[in-house]
């Protein structure tokens, strides 16, 4: 058993990088209505919300309301805008395969859609999280460029055997990271963009944090993956993102192995705050199942 539960190689039918063909003519009616239903639903949502380079990324692949896109189609304008493609794998993969692919500008999404009962939480990324969600933001370069970074850092730290603290990093930025601008915050992470409830609440709730991005701080942070997150992180601009990401990591994992987590709804005296949550949500959440 590997580091991440992964016990053998590929599933039956997927290559030995652990793509599969998307199969795209084989998509029911009734998936390509979850996807119509769910793009919907956060188009009329996002604006105002998102970022503009989602909401760019979103136009330029013309992830249209008809349906499941085609992987073939949307690599084509994918491919010239900034080298990235996505390729088609059965759920998740062990890390190392995913930071391979991420390395290579090659993201890898989920060929299943959630079912129509699943609308609004699931597990395990689908095609709807890994393509609405992460890829319009891979049309912008120096996302496309901080992406293919956090690949070949995720290959690093496997080797340094310090994944847990730049997961942390992940988890902050490209799932759930927000975005300072001139008019407010605004959405650029995959798990907010991707779900009605946490577009709303990541930005409008009183509940959160709402702290400044500090690398550091970040993977010092333990993060939740069964609810909303308690605190949010906002960039000033997606290249300060990158710049962090060029940075040798070396002396950083040295001074965080010698620092303690820092519990998750906790303001440091260092934090630039943008808003102090209540934490009512987390008080108040129903008892975990
Ligand atoms: N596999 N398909 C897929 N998608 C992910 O987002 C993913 C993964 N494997 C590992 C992983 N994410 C995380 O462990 C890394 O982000 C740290
Ligand atoms: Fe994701």
């Amino acid at each position: 058993m590997s580091a991440d539960g992964f016990t053998n190689g590929p599933p039956p039918g997927a290559r030995a990088d652990w793509t599969i063909d998307q199969g795209w003519n084989g998509y029911s009616d009734a998936e390509h209505q979850v996807w119509i239903t769910l793009y919907e639903r956060q188009a009329a949502l996002l604006p105002g919300r998102a970022c503009d380079p989602f909401l760019k990324g979103l136009e330029a692949l013309d992830l249209h309301r008809s349906g499941i896109p085609d992987f073939a189609r949307i690599n084509t304008e994918l491919n010239r805008l900034t080298g990235w493609s996505v390729v088609a794998v059965p759920g998740l993969v062990p890390d190392e395969v995913f930071f391979d692919h991420l390395a290579n500008r090659r993201f890898p999404a989920g060929q299943f859609i959630r079912k129509p009962e699943e609308l609004d939480y699931l597990q395990e990324p689908d095609i709807f999280h890994d393509v609405f969600g992460h890829v319009p933001m891979l049309t912008d370069p120096v996302f496309a460029d901080y992406m293919q970074a956090y690949g070949r850092g995720g290959q690093r730290a496997l080797q340094l055997g310090q994944l847990h603290n730049l997961a942390r990093l992940y988890w902050y930025t490209v799932e759930f990271g927000l975005l300072q601008t001139p008019q407010g915050p605004r959405i650029y992470g995959a798990g907010i963009v991707s779900s009605r409830a946490e577009s709303l609440f990541a930005l409008d709730d009183p509940s959160p944090n709402r702290l400044g991005f500090d690398l550091e701080r970040v993977m010092r942070t333990p993060y939740r993956i069964d609810d909303f997150q308690q605190v949010y992180f906002l960039v000033p601009s997606l290249q300060a993102l990158l710049d962090a990401t060029l940075q040798d990591f070396a002396p950083i994992y040295e001074r965080l192995a010698r620092a303690s987590d820092i519990p998750i709804a906790q303001i440091e005296p260092s934090d630039q705050v943008v808003t102090r949550g209540t934490q009512a949500y987390a008080l108040n959440r129903p008892a975990a199942q």
